[in-house]
């Protein structure tokens, strides 16, 4: 069965189609563990909250960040196929028991998968509902087992000139790879969701395939997309966006609706896709309304300094 909790978005806000039309396609995961509780059938109910809609498939796909493929919205469907993800393996690095090099098969299976409905809260200030399918990170680290003495997690993504045609382009400002980092307690929260796919199936390149991260409380920049090192540290990162504008983007990047971007106030969002009026504005939630799940690690922490 999938597992779901109270604090997830309404299971009604999925329609079963986006589910199961898509969802043949996760068998192509192979790992008994993924394929069997994912396609586990589970209820809908019929009440539909309007403003909590998912975003279809469609947009969800089409409508991406993901600047080794380009900095427009719609290069990453473009060009992501360009990338090849089979075989893909992960190394796990640095202050842990059981550092290696792992194949996507081996660690599909450290974890239970289940869907989870999350909000995704871009920087940018707009937003959309998305079935994810994964486990959580903190699966993973019982398997490496983190050192005591390691209090961040760092994550890169692939850099391959090759296959990643925004790389290759002159208008890219970025230090290749793209890095992320979260501090222990962030990756090892229930919510941290160590991704394999969307909408019952595994997930396009496009949305960072084979393996991601979402991290429903921080700014859609935080969720990396294909992961190819987790390495285990004492020393706080310096991470992608920090890197180009650090008066702009913080190591936490959690969503507050009371700290303003220097370029534009984050108290509201579009929440993506819209209908033919526009997508419907409306007001950012603390920590993007999961606040009781992870309000408590930042206890004592200026989030206005510490953004
Ligand atoms: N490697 C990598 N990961 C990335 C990005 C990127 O450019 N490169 N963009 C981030 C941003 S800004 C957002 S909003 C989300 C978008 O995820 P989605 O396209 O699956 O909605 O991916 C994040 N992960
Ligand atoms: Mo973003």
């Amino acid at each position: 069965m999938i597992k779901r909790h109270a604090w997830q978005t309404s299971e009604s806000q999925v329609t079963p189609e986006d589910v199961y039309k898509q969802r043949r396609s996760f068998l192509k995961l192979g790992g008994a563990a993924a394929a069997g509780s994912i396609l586990a059938p589970y209820g809908y109910a019929q009440s539909w909250r309007t403003d909590e809609d998912p975003a279809p498939f469609e947009a969800a796909t089409t409508y991406n960040n993901f600047y080794e493929f380009g900095m427009d919205k719609t290069d990453p469907a473009k060009y992501a196929h360009e990338m090849s993800v089979d075989p893909w393996s992960v190394k796990i690095e640095g202050m842990v028991e059981k550092p290696g090099s792992y194949n996507l098969e081996d660690i599909l299976k450290w974890g239970d998968q289940e869907e989870r409905i999350y909000r995704l809260r871009c920087v940018e200030a707009w937003s959309m509902v998305i079935p994810w399918v994964g486990y959580p990170l903190a699966s993973l680290l019982k398997q490496v087992k983190p050192l005591s003495k390691a209090k961040y997690v760092v994550f890169k993504t692939l850099a391959d000139r090759k296959q990643m045609r925004g790389m290759r382009s002159r208008f890219s400002l970025i230090d290749w790879p793209y890095i992320e980092g979260l501090t222990i307690e962030e990756a090892a929260n229930p919510l941290t969701l160590l991704t394999f796919g969307m909408y019952g199936q595994t997930l396009p390149n496009q949305n960072g395939a084979p393996v991601r991260l979402v991290i429903p409380w921080k700014y859609g920049f935080k969720s990396i997309k294909s992961i190819v090192s987790i390495e285990f540290t004492n020393r706080q990162p310096r991470t992608t966006w920090q890197q180009l504008q650090p008066k702009e983007y913080g190591f936490y990047a959690n969503v507050n609706p009371e700290v303003s971007h220097p370029r534009w106030s984050q108290a509201r969002e579009r929440r993506l896709p819209g209908g033919i009026f526009g997508a419907e504005r409306i007001d950012t939630q603390m920590f993007n309304g999961y606040g009781e799940q992870v309000a408590h690690l930042y206890k004592g922490l200026d989030l206005t300094k510490n953004y």
